[in-house]
């Protein structure tokens, strides 16, 4: 395993999380933001086993993945600015998209890009490809009517599907146990549908990437799809930059103990442990990558606006199709 690496995509992804928390009261994006600090294990493994011909669909919190897809952090910054990024400055922190790495949309509609990154595997079923679809969603989006089409779908037409639920055990202020009866196991629900399932732990970058590896496998070796479950934990609000842990919808306890499994101290501890780099060398590759998010940030202040004459070109209508 290349550990600097795997230790650079950590870092890349809570240092430009943290830029945009940093900035964020100077009110210059023009959207909200979902953060995944946290939750970066299960992004920063993606390109260990992934390739940029695997395609890829999110949710509303979607940074983390377009970095770990291999997004352009640049295009992105300028895209949260309402600049012309990486969505041509329309979209916003929920719309991304990168086609270049296979980043092809995220959605702010809870559930909305499953079926997409369904009809994405069907397409790479039919054209015979040797790629599959990574499609990122939450907890809460497998309460949506959506989820179970999908899962249907792919599971009936045995489509290179890789469902990837980041269960951080909340949908906004309501944890599982107010949305779902007791005992109910996402994973025996998905299974009895057709779809083999697994769980793990999120928050560990070693099992986040075994299981990647294991699903892959398992999708071109059966060719069905597979579902995985990472169980991890957001560390700021729902929404926005700031920690609303006054708020006391989630135990004291609960944090704490979720902040203790840390995805990068978990990782930085195991190769000081194992002599693998020493602290100050994990210190100094955190603040190279610091500076380098720095100068991509301030340079994406200098793309053009959005010339909105054109946008209704992209509104879908009939004279479109
Ligand atoms: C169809 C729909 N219903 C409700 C919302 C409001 N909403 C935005 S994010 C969210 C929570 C989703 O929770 P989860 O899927 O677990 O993702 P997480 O935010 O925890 O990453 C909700 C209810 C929405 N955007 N779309
Ligand atoms: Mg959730």
């Amino acid at each position: 395993m290349k550990y600097r690496k795997v230790l650079q995509n950590l870092f890349l992804i809570r240092k430009t999380e943290e830029l945009i928390s940093k900035e964020y009261h100077k009110n210059i994006f023009r959207c909200p933001v979902h953060l995944s600090i946290g939750q970066e294990a299960i992004s920063a493994a993606i390109n260990f086993v992934f390739n940029s011909k695997d395609l890829a669909v999110s949710s509303h919190r979607a940074h983390a993945h377009y970095i770990g897809k291999g997004g352009n952090i640049k295009n992105m910054f300028a895209e949260i600015l309402g600049l012309k990024g990486c969505s041509g400055g329309i979209g916003g922190s929920m719309h991304l998209t990168d086609k270049s790495v296979g980043f092809i949309s995220s959605s702010a509609i809870v559930g909305n890009s499953i079926p997409v990154g369904v009809g994405l595997s069907l397409s790479q079923k039919m054209e015979n490809k040797k790629n599959l679809t990574l499609i990122f969603f939450g907890d809460g989006a497998t309460e949506q009517g959506v989820f179970f089409e999908s899962v249907n779908f792919s599971a009936l037409k045995n489509l290179p599907t890789l469902f990837i639920c980041e269960d951080n055990k909340y949908s906004v202020y309501s944890s599982l146990s107010v949305r779902q009866p007791e005992n109910r196991d996402i994973l025996k629900v998905v299974k009895k549908m057709g779809i083999e399932a697994i769980e793990a732990d999120g928050n560990n970058i070693f099992q986040v990437i075994k299981t990647y590896q294991k699903a892959k496998k398992y999708i071109f070796s059966k060719k069905k799809p597979f579902f995985i479950k990472f169980n991890t934990y957001r560390y700021v609000e729902h929404c926005g930059p700031y920690d609303d842990d006054n708020l006391n919808y989630r135990p004291k306890k609960e944090i704490k103990r979720w902040k203790r499994k840390c995805p990068i101290s978990f990782f930085s501890n195991y190769l000081v442990k194992k002599n693998i780099m020493k602290n100050k060398q994990i210190v100094a590759l955190e603040k190279e990558i610091e500076n380098y998010i720095h100068n991509l940030y301030k340079n994406s202040k200098n793309y053009p606006r959005p010339n909105f004459s054109t946008t209704k070109k992209l509104i879908y209508n009939e004279k479109s199709r």
